[in-house]
């Protein structure tokens, strides 16, 4: 039977989330671009208020449902009730943005009962501006938190490797749902 996986796309604003659901998406994405009122923590000039929702199909019929959840922690309510359907995350951290490290840690607090229940992966974006941390302490601080967790360098404007990234996720959703099967089950 067809199958449908519900993904989250969460990270600080200008993360790229709105750009990697573009990227991924076989419909028109549904967009809730608003003018930027918070220039100071990022200076483009449109960030998304609601959501962006976009599709894509996988083999078979299965299909990914893919929700950005907004940038901005105004929008917190929204998340919670976009967590409890996902299956799994993409966690998308702007190596240009203010303090890498710190949103990557305070984004895994927050989606902590998705990360423990579902999949998750994160991809470091931006990587090509040429400042922010090396990906060598993105995983020190994973292995200081105690995390395994699939590690891409990714721009989320290349369709390529966003798929890559979403692949890794489809992957961790199936053996989570694997493991979840009573013994016996898989013959
Ligand atoms: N140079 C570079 N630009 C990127 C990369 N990924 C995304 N961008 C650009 O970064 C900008 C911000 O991307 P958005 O997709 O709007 O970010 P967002 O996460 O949706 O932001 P909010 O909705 O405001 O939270 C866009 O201009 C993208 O084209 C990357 O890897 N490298
Ligand atoms: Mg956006």
């Amino acid at each position: 039977m067809a199958r449908e996986y519900i993904v989250l796309v969460a990270g600080p604003m200008g993360a790229g989330k709105t750009t990697a659901i573009s990227a991924l998406s076989e419909i028109p994405v549904v967009r809730t671009e608003a003018l930027n009122t918070d220039p100071q923590r990022n200076a483009k000039a449109t960030t998304t208020v609601a959501l962006d929702y976009g599709e894509i199909s996988l083999g078979d019929g299965d299909k990914v449902r893919l929700y950005g959840v907004p940038g901005q922690d105004r929008f917190d309510f929204m998340w919670r009730i976009l967590e409890k359907r996902a299956l799994g995350m993409m966690l998308l951290v702007d190596n240009d943005g203010p303090d890498p490290l710190s949103e990557l840690e305070r984004y895994l607090h927050s989606f902590e009962a998705l990360g423990t229940r579902g999949a998750l992966v994160i991809g470091i974006t931006r990587r090509d501006v040429g400042r922010g941390p090396a990906m060598d302490a993105y995983y020190a601080r994973l292995t200081q938190l105690g995390r395994v967790l699939p590690l891409f360098s990714v721009d989320a404007r290349n369709a390529a490797q966003v798929r890559t990234m979403l692949g890794a996720l489809i992957a961790m959703v199936e053996a989570k749902a694997g493991a979840a099967l009573p013994t016996g089950a898989i013959a």
